[in-house]
């Protein structure tokens, strides 16, 4: 729907919530931010106070859950834009002609919004209001931020988390693209210190991962838990695990014309990478962050720690891990496979 077409939407109802985040900025706990000065810890997470935290805060305070509602929700650089494409491609295969595909021209990012940095966004709250269900929404943000109302509206969350050490390099790579002029590159040993202290933007990443992974096993037709490393391995078990939980399972016929494997070759590293849009292209998030699309594709790959990190870094994250996980039932890295026959 055009812009021009939407009703009015004054800020006034928002500015209680401008208000309560300008206050909670000069009181809350500071650290040192990856691509900024500072990060503020807010309900025990750490957040950018401009970007983040405003979005947080207009989460909590204004957004209407739909029972239909499917929001794709990961810690920073676990999987969103695959999963995003791969979430867009199946829900929208009754619309769409693989050979002409939106994706191929928009790219992952405007396929569906980020929840949490779009609604800040002029009227943002109205067009969230007008898409038409079933809505599908990415978000960064852990399960313990979004408001009681989200999770008893009966909406569905799609979880996606990735090896702690690939995710810290990843990012590490990431956040120095987009680091503010003003400041020096942030060196990995900072990056790995940080990140081992949990002082990383959304993180810390254990907690987050072990929010949504508790609330899986409590409502699992609810949370859907995947591992980037399974999908990697598996892509198509997985794939119809996710079609599956959407509510729109890939039928007999489907499977055998092939369209799993056409939706995964669609959205795969590879093709996605190599589009003009994903290469040129941009996404303004705010005055204070535009990022370059090509930016969210390096090298989606599993084990790329390997080619930065020492013994010793690496031995400290999986003692992290493995002290933070113990008693959950959940391991980070590939999970046992499905189906032998599907290694890439
Ligand atoms: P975000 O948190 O900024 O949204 P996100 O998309 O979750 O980023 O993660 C980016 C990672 O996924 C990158 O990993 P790398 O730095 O280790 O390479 C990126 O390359 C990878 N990635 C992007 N698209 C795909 C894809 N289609 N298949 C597999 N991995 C992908």
């Amino acid at each position: 729907m055009a812009a021009s077409l939407l009703p009015h939407q004054s800020n006034s109802e928002f500015e209680e919530t401008y208000r309560k985040c300008s206050e909670l900025m000069k009181t809350l706990p500071k650290g040192k931010a990856w691509r900024t000065e500072h990060v503020v810890q807010y309900q025990g997470f750490w957040l950018n106070p401009t970007v983040a935290l405003k979005g947080v805060l207009l989460v909590q305070d204004h957004f209407k859950a739909r029972a239909t509602d499917i929001i794709l929700s990961a810690f920073m650089k676990c999987g969103t834009t695959w999963l995003r494409s791969l979430m867009f491609a199946t829900a929208n295969r009754y619309r769409f002609d693989l050979s002409t595909h939106p994706l191929l021209k928009t790219g992952p990012h405007d396929c569906f919004p980020m929840l949490d940095s779009y609604i800040y966004q002029g009227d943002s709250i109205t067009h969230l209001e007008l898409l038409p269900s079933p809505r599908l929404f990415a978000s960064h943000m852990a399960l313990d931020l979004f408001p009681k109302s989200v999770l008893a509206s009966g909406c569905k969350f799609v979880y996606i988390c990735r090896d702690p050490k690939d995710v810290l390099i990843s990012k590490w790579h990431f956040m120095n693209k987009l680091r503010v002029k003003e400041l020096a590159p942030l060196t990995l040993p900072e990056a790995y210190e940080l990140f081992c202290q949990g002082v990383s933007e959304f993180g810390p990443f254990w907690d987050h991962v072990l929010g949504y992974w508790k609330a899986s096993l409590e409502s699992p037709d609810k949370i859907l838990f995947l591992k980037y490393e399974d999908m990697k391995r598996e892509p198509s078990v997985h794939l119809k695990r996710l079609a599956e939980f959407m509510g729109q399972p890939f039928s007999m016929e489907e499977e055998k014309k092939g369209l799993v494997e056409e939706i995964l070759k669609l959205c795969s590293f590879e093709n996605l990478s190599n589009l003009e849009v994903n290469k040129a292209g941009i996404q303004h998030f705010s005055d204070q962050l535009v990022i370059e699309n090509r930016h969210f594709f390096r090298k989606g790959q599993i084990g790329d720690w390997e080619n930065h990190l020492t013994e010793e870094m690496k031995n400290r994250i999986d003692r992290i891990t493995k002290q933070k996980l113990k008693g959950s039932g959940l391991t980070l890295g590939a999970s046992p496979l499905h189906n032998c026959s599907s290694w890439e």
